[in-house]
């Protein structure tokens, strides 16, 4: 990885050191060894393998996506648009209508390499959530660390999220990046861990309106919005890499994971979905053709 501005994420500077900021192991050597990715995603909590999907259907979704915005009128209009470059001042993140009814993206995440993969790591039929978050980051945004079971713990926890980039993603775009052996750190993430986002204490009257009535969050979900305290409290190091078009990065619950901030006027444009063995119990906020997500009909009440 060639890097010359100092990377960020959550508007700080990491600490790019080599004990604090490195590599994703790649697994694309061993992408048809099933037993093999299951014992690296035991031990790494996670599995890259560049150039898994088809590149040709992946770059067909970022111009399915791209069409979208520029129709939005959110592309600079002297670039193409596949380059995703934004008109100044655009503000953008969390976009999942860009894959509602976008058969293109679908083809992608829901396609027979993806769930193929899947059947081989589980070794048993697969089913995904419906849902399919899509983001569309613009400069200076990005995502802080979170474990995503605060969103999603309401069915198995062997589940896994795949995210998937829609072209480049050179790091100063700014990708995912994974805290190094974080899965194993469950303990000292304990009541975070425990957090659903959706489920408020009946007997707190701030929570019920805020939750049940105004259909908020219990919990921002995020863990911290400060990534160099987290590396060096945690301990391991903060993995990205520079990806490409038909890369996807697949990981456990329970891993602490960011991006890295997006210091340019590309949009980066991603996916991140999520897949589990069929026969356990699926959370069904994402379940459906409309599911509930984190809507009015997710709200769950219990006494503290
Ligand atoms: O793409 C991002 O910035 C965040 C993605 C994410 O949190 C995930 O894949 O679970
Ligand atoms: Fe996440």
């Amino acid at each position: 990885m060639v890097t010359t501005a100092p990377l960020r994420s959550c508007k700080m500077d990491l600490d790019m050191s080599p004990d604090a900021f490195g590599e994703l192991r790649s697994s694309a050597d061993c992408a048809d060894r099933p037993e093999e990715l299951r014992r690296r995603l035991e031990e790494d909590g996670y599995l890259f393998i560049p150039g898994y999907l088809n590149r040709d259907s992946v770059l067909a979704a970022r111009a399915a996506v791209a069409e979208r915005l520029q129709a939005e009128g959110l592309l600079d209009p002297a670039h193409p648009a596949m380059d995703l470059v934004a008109r100044p001042n655009t503000e953008m993140t969390f976009r999942a209508d860009l894959a509602v009814n976008n058969p293109a993206v679908a083809r992608v995440v829901f396609g027979p390499e993806l769930l193929g993969l899947y059947t081989e790591i589980f070794a048993e039929p697969v089913r995904h959530f419906d849902f399919i978050w899509y983001r569309a980051i613009s400069r200076g945004q990005g995502t802080p660390p979170h474990c995503d079971l605060v969103y999603m713990s309401r069915g198995t926890h062997e589940l896994l999220t795949c995210w998937i980039p829609y072209g480049e993603v050179p790091l100063e775009v700014g990708g995912l990046m994974l805290l190094e052996g974080s899965h194993r750190k469950a303990d000292r993430l304990k009541s975070y861990l425990e957090v659903d986002v959706d489920t408020y204490c009946e007997n707190d009257p701030k929570q019920v309106e805020k939750v049940k009535g105004k259909s908020g969050w219990s919990h921002p979900g995020w863990l911290t919005f400060n990534p160099v305290v987290l590396q060096k409290r945690l301990g391991g190091r903060w993995l990205t890499a520079e990806y490409q078009p038909g890369d996807l990065l697949t990981f456990k619950m329970t891993v602490v994971h960011a991006s890295l901030d997006n210091q340019t006027d590309r949009i980066r444009i991603s996916s991140d979905t999520r897949y589990q063995r069929a026969s356990q119990p699926a959370d069904e906020r994402w379940i459906g053709w409309n599911p509930a997500a984190h809507g009015p009909r997710a709200k769950r009440g219990r006494i503290c």
